[in-house]
Parts: C-alpha cells; structure tokens; sequence
C-alpha cells in the first residue's frame, strides 16, 4: 500500500470493503437512481448502515447519473455517505463526462461539508460495465484537476474490490504523478 501526497493531500490506493474504513469521514456509493439497497458497493453500504439511510435516501432519490447527495451513515464507521450515480456503460452518454461529474460533485459535496477524508469505490465498473481502465484514467483526471483548490479534504482513499484492481490503481496514480 502505496500513500502518495499531492498538493498537500494524501491519495492511496487499498483492497478492501468500502464499507469498513473506519478511519475515513465520508464513503462514496456507486448507486442506483432509486438510492435503494441494491448489489455490489451499495448492498454492502445499505447493509452496513441499516434501514434509517433507505429512509433518509426515500426523500433525495431520484437522482440522475453524474449527481452526488449526501446523507448521514447510521450505523456505518464514518459521518457521512455521498451518493453517486454513476453512467451505465454505452447506455448513458457521454459517460466519460458523467462519470467525471460524479467524482467533482462527490469532492465539492465533502468539501461543502468540511469533510477531510473520503473513500472512494470504482464507480461504474461493475454492474454498470464501466471499463477498469478508462473509468480509472476518468476518476484521477478529475481529482487531479480539483486537488489544487481542495480546502478541507486532506485524505482520499480509492478502496477496490480485488488486488489486480488495486494495482491497476496504483500504475495509473503512478503515471500522474510522474506527468
Ligand atoms: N467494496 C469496494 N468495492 C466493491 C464492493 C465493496 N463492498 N463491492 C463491489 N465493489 P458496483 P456500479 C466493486 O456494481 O457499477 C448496484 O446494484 C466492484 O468490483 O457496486 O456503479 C447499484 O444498486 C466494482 O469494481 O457499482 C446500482 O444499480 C465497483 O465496486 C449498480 O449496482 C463498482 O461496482 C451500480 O453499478
């Protein structure tokens, strides 16, 4: 595990569940436009918070791909949830420029919220089909482009499912940083 400090913020790259960083203030879900429990990201999120984040989801939803909302996160490890929808892959279009807009309204969300650490999931690369790679390049661009104006998030965190997609994280961050 690689921590990596760019215009005084840490980014690294971790394989786990999102839904155990204890140690982070914000989670990201990759949602679904109802905000209800579903698979993948947001099963595990739905489940780790219990029944109160559907409720207070009920009154948000719907909401469409490239949005973030935020709520609170219940039984969750952290204060807050921020919930994104991310494009379906060929379907929603252009998905690189939601896909994006998901990850700049997720930052701008923390930071209207005084959040200083926030984990983020592949949004889009599973049940939405999102290609690994290129919804990497996408997610890193846009941090990258929003880190020198970042006020109060100070730690983000990518959490990916499995080892082979935490190294793909870790060779494209590593590319950035070079660039
Ligand atoms: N922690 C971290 N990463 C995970 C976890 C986890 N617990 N579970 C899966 N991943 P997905 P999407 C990885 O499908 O593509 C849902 O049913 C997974 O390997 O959760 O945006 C919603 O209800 C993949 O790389 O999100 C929506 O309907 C990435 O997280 C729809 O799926 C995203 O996978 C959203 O699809």
């Amino acid at each position: 595990m690689t921590k990596r400090e760019f215009f005084g913020v840490t980014i690294e790259c971790v394989q786990g569940n999102i839904a155990v960083q204890s140690d982070m203030d914000a989670i990201v879900n990759a949602a679904n436009a109802m905000l209800r429990m579903g698979g993948g990201v947001a099963g595990a999120i739905h489940r780790g918070a219990g029944p109160d984040l559907e409720e207070e989801c009920r009154k948000l939803a719907p909401i469409q791909p490239g949005q973030a909302v935020i709520t609170r996160a219940y039984n969750l490890p952290n204060r807050y949830v921020i919930h994104c929808l991310g494009p379906v892959y060929g379907k929603e279009e252009p998905s690189d420029q939601l896909l994006s807009c998901c990850y700049r309204n997720a930052l701008q969300l923390a930071e209207d919220n005084s959040i200083s650490s926030i984990a983020f999931p592949a949004i889009s690369t599973g049940f939405f089909g999102y290609p690994l790679e290129s919804a990497t390049r996408i997610a890193f661009q846009t941090i990258f482009d929003m880190l020198p104006r970042l006020l109060t998030v100070k730690h983000i965190r990518f959490v990916l499912f499995n080892d082979t997609d935490r190294q793909l994280y870790e060779q494209i961050l590593g590319e950035f940083a070079e660039a």
